[in-house]
């Protein structure tokens, strides 16, 4: 006997996931938990006649050759399979799009896209498998359930090419929105309750905003939407949640604008995520929300002098040559400090240039490399102050693409930031 099942909690990715596996696995049975979602239950209460779903109990466990396991591949997730975990002879074989699990196997297949069902739609398609209106239906809410509508940050463009498939095979976008709409669960309802609980209104460069922390734990589905309720009942300008998983060491930051000159997407891209003006998120490892609180402060009022200032992260003493150096001595310094760009500096330690290990490429004939670098370096160089913040280095590097700017005092040069120095204040790794 084959099985199929999914994690405890399922939602309408865990359904979609299990339904698109007994496709593939014919005479397998689909055992679905009795832990389920609020609107995945009222789902079922309606479509249940059109899967052949088992409950755990009806499993005779002695029985099972083969355990599909689709949407997790942890023991704990999945329901009253406890006896199979050291059957001899088991066949697992997993579909999952969590990197997390312990159920061993060699069967393993595990690719981190928006959705579980993404993973399973994609074989269907190879294995040229039919699959019904309805079928699509229900794989289509799971991958929009999962990827928040292809928006979340963790969807792939084979979520998106799932989706576009699914649509091919007539999924029903009306049936679609009326089940996928009730999202708005219990869980999502006490995190709005304690959100409002802790409300505090900022003003910050004439704009009202708000920023709540706040500890989560394991997945919380529609945090967005739960953001954008909250905007709107603290009535701000913008607001944001910084939700901290702190077992699975991540932060979870979601903002939601409802004004031109606070743009989210940017902020958010900031910080590493992405998203649109008016909405965004960005998913940290191991940041400290109060960090990042700071960081989006900063980032809202354009501070120019934040509290931790350039000269408390730039790497110093820099290493210099002077414009008359040869192309060669330069090449070799270079290689010694293990870094891909040195400033050039004047007599009077003005920058005048950079050379870099890219410039060496634009070498032809072996007597350039006697030729100064003032011949070969580039001149258009940015350049920050010490007084300045890590924010405005980072955001130079991100305009500009460029990976080090030489930190200015008294127009000599004191420091230079590099992307690893700035990703070392981002991700909270400054020592005490
Ligand atoms: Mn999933």
């Amino acid at each position: 006997m084959i099985i199929i099942t999914t994690h405890k909690g399922s939602d309408f990715d865990a359904l979609a996931s299990l339904v698109a596996a007994s496709l593939l696995y014919p005479g397998s049975k689909p055992v679905l938990p009795t832990s389920i979602n609020e609107n995945l239950k009222t789902f079922l209460s309606i479509h249940k006649d059109l899967f052949d779903l088992y409950s755990p109990k009806d499993i005779i466990v002695e029985d099972v050759k083969t355990l599909v396991v689709v949407d997790t591949h942890s023991w704990n997730r999945i329901e009253g399979m406890e006896s199979l975990k050291d059957k001899k002879d088991l066949e697992i074989i997993i579909w999952d799009h969590h990197t997390n699990g312990d159920i061993e196997t060699q069967q393993k297949n595990i690719k981190e896209t928006g959705a579980a069902i993404t993973l399973l739609v994609k074989e269907l398609e190879k294995q040229k498998i039919m699959i019904t209106p309805i079928q699509a239906t229900l794989f289509l809410m799971g991958l929009y359930e999962d990827t928040g509508n292809l928006t979340f940050p963790s969807t792939s463009s084979e979520d998106a090419y799932a989706a576009g498939f699914l649509l091919e095979r007539k999924a029903d976008l009306h049936i679609l929105s009326t089940f996928l709409r009730q999202a708005y669960g219990k869980k999502q309802k006490n995190i709005l309750f304690e959100m409002i609980q802790k409300a505090r209104r900022l003003e910050v460069s004439g704009f009202t905003i708000s920023i709540v922390k706040m500890d989560i734990k394991g997945r919380v589905q529609n945090l967005a939407m739960v953001l954008q309720m909250y905007r709107e009942i603290v009535n701000v300008d913008a607001a944001f949640g910084i939700f901290q998983d702190i077992e699975q060491k991540k932060c979870m930051v979601i903002g939601r604008s409802s004004i031109d000159e606070i743009n989210i997407g940017l902020l958010m891209r900031s910080l590493g995520g992405g998203g649109h003006p008016a909405a965004g998120s960005a998913l940290l490892k191991a940041a400290n929300p109060d960090t990042i609180k700071q960081i989006l402060l900063e980032l809202i009022s354009g501070n120019q002098h934040s509290s931790i200032m350039l000269s408390d992260i730039m790497s110093y003493p820099v290493a210099t040559v002077s414009d008359d150096t040869t192309m060669e001595e330069a090449a070799m310094i270079l290689r010694d400090m293990g870094c891909t760009g040195l400033p050039v500096v004047d007599s009077e330690n003005h920058v005048t240039g950079m050379i870099s290990r890219r410039d060496h490429r634009k070498i032809r004939k072996s007597k350039h490399m006697q030729a100064p670098v003032k011949a070969f370096m580039s001149r258009d160089i940015k350049t920050i102050s010490h007084d300045r913040s890590a924010i405005e280095a980072a955001k130079l590097m991100i305009k500009h693409d460029i990976g080090r700017i030489p930190v200015m005092q008294d127009n000599k040069i004191v420091g230079i930031i590099t992307r690893s120095d700035a990703m070392m204040y981002f991700y909270d790794l400054l020592p005490d």
